[in-house]
């Protein structure tokens, strides 16, 4: 099992600031949401710890379900060369017109190469409720945003996408993603299921499933895990937990 590692500075073998301020965020703000529960997964997937090149390396996966939302996975994670890394996403349940929530940090050494978060449509565009509240949000500046891959197409407008360059941008990244956070949720307390057959649910099912395969075409992510552990790990992993297809619907 893996101890939880206080807040330290980064390159001391704890976890980035930024990483476990925003996980705890995350996790305060899944609380909220309805009929919220832990999901099984492989102990071997939960908390995996190992060392390369004499460092220390660990993933810590938690994994919910809850009304409105498939699976909300939220890893935190070291992976050698001081790479430490949040991934989060919150997949809907098909039957909902909800969006994918997605957050990625990645910091390194020399502090966070890169801070990202979004609301993703999964048909087209976005809700119209959703669209609206993001629409009115202010949205904060930042002073190196960022370029989206080409893959990055899955996105929203309202995308952020930026490598903040201090404390307060992080900050101000921490409270835009609770902003997020927080239109995701009135949006789920209000949403109701269409039928498994609905042609709507199809088609989310349908941009969900594109969501995943955009996103296993991030190759960083791939040489990262290939390098931690080795490819065939990397390759369950990724298919497996981080972006598995969306289950049939029936
Ligand atoms: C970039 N993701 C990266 C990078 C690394 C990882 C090393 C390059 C850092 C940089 O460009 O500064 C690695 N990310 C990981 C690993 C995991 C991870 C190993 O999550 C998991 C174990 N990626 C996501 C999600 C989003 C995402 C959910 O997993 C967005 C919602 C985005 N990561 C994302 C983007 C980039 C990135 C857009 C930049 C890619 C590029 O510039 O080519």
């Amino acid at each position: 099992m893996i101890r939880s590692t206080p807040a330290s500075p980064p390159g001391f073998g704890g976890i980035h600031p930024l990483v476990d301020a925003l996980a705890e965020r995350i996790r305060q703000c899944r609380q909220q949401l309805p009929a919220l529960e832990p999901l099984e997964i492989d102990a071997d997937l939960e908390a995996i710890s190992g060392s390369l090149d004499g460092e220390d390396l660990f993933i810590r996966n938690e994994v919910h379900r809850c009304r409105g939302l498939r699976k909300l996975h939220l890893e935190t994670a070291r992976l050698g060369r001081g790479l430490q890394i949040l991934h989060c996403v919150f997949f809907p349940d098909p039957r909902y017109d909800l969006p994918v929530f997605g957050a990625d940090i990645v910091a390194g050494p020399a502090g966070v190469s890169a801070a990202i978060a979004d609301l993703s449509p999964v048909s087209g565009a976005l809700p119209e409720g959703i669209e609206r509240a993001l629409s009115q949000q202010l949205r904060p500046s930042f002073s190196q945003p960022r370029e989206l891959p080409a893959w990055g197409s899955i996105f929203s407008p309202h995308v952020l996408f930026v490598r903040p360059a201090d404390a307060g941008e992080e900050q101000l990244f921490i409270e835009a993603v609770v902003g997020l956070l927080q239109v995701l949720a009135a949006a789920v307390s209000v949403g109701a299921p269409q039928a498994i057959d609905d042609a709507a649910t199809v088609d989310r099912w349908q941009g969900q499933l594109d969501y995943c395969r955009q996103q296993k075409q991030n190759d960083k992510t791939r040489r990262v895990l290939e390098k931690a552990f080795n490819p065939a790990w990397a390759d369950r992993y990724i298919e497996d937990l981080l972006f598995d297809d969306p289950p049939a619907l029936c």
